[in-house]
């Protein structure tokens, strides 16, 4: 059934991965309920399911929230596969979840090229407690080939909807690229 004016829709998987406390499932929180609830551990991995408009089409997204634990981490690479993107979140307030981001990117390497994942850092609203530079985050995700770099504070409803629309284009602009080379253009 449409709701917006166009009839194509799209399915598809986008993974949320990063250290445990990061923030990840407070924003995939604000993103399908549009207010802060502050989460609780995530024990192995949470699903959501939810619409997203971006350029006019209605988008079905799965959001896979990979739980952070150490434990886990070697889920990692599985749950990567299927996805056709992710969100690479650190917590701008603690310097080490940032410290550790390429042994998260080379898992998930290992089934998603980079520039399908979108570098995030989290709790933006902590202001001048903040242990990551602007510049030094960008500067990974640029040297990393990622998708880009946003911050996000799901506290203060701050680019959440953002993050997740610029990777929905950056994954819609990766799936066409086949097609176009096809076409001969
Ligand atoms: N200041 C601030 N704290 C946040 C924000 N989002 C989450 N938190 C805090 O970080 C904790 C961990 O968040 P959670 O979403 O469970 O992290 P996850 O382990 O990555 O899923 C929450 O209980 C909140 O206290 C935010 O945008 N700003
Ligand atoms: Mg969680």
């Amino acid at each position: 059934m449409d709701t917006v004016g166009s009839s194509e829709t799209s399915l598809m998987i986008i993974l949320v991965a990063g250290e445990g406390g990061v923030g990840k499932s407070t924003l995939i929180k604000h993103l399908t309920e549009g207010a802060y609830i502050p989460q609780r551990i995530t024990v192995g991995m949470g699903v959501e399911v939810c619409t997203l408009v971006v350029d006019g089409v209605e988008h079905k997204i799965t959001i896979k929230d990979a739980g952070g634990e150490e434990r886990f981490r070697f889920m990692l690479p599985i749950w990567t596969k299927g996805a056709k993107g992710a969100l690479l979140v650190f917590d701008l307030g603690r310097f080490h979840t940032f410290m550790h981001l390429s042994e998260w990117l080379d898992l998930m390497k290992e089934s998603l090229s980079s520039d399908r994942i979108l570098l995030v850092g989290a709790k933006y609203d902590i202001g001048n407690k903040r242990e990551v530079d602007e510049e030094e985050a960008r500067a990974f995700a640029e040297k990393a080939g990622m998708a880009g770099y946003i911050e996000t504070s799901a506290m203060m409803g701050f680019q959440v909807r953002d993050a997740f629309e610029i990777l929905l284009r950056q994954v819609i602009a990766a799936e066409q690229l086949p097609s176009m080379v096809a076409n001969g253009s």
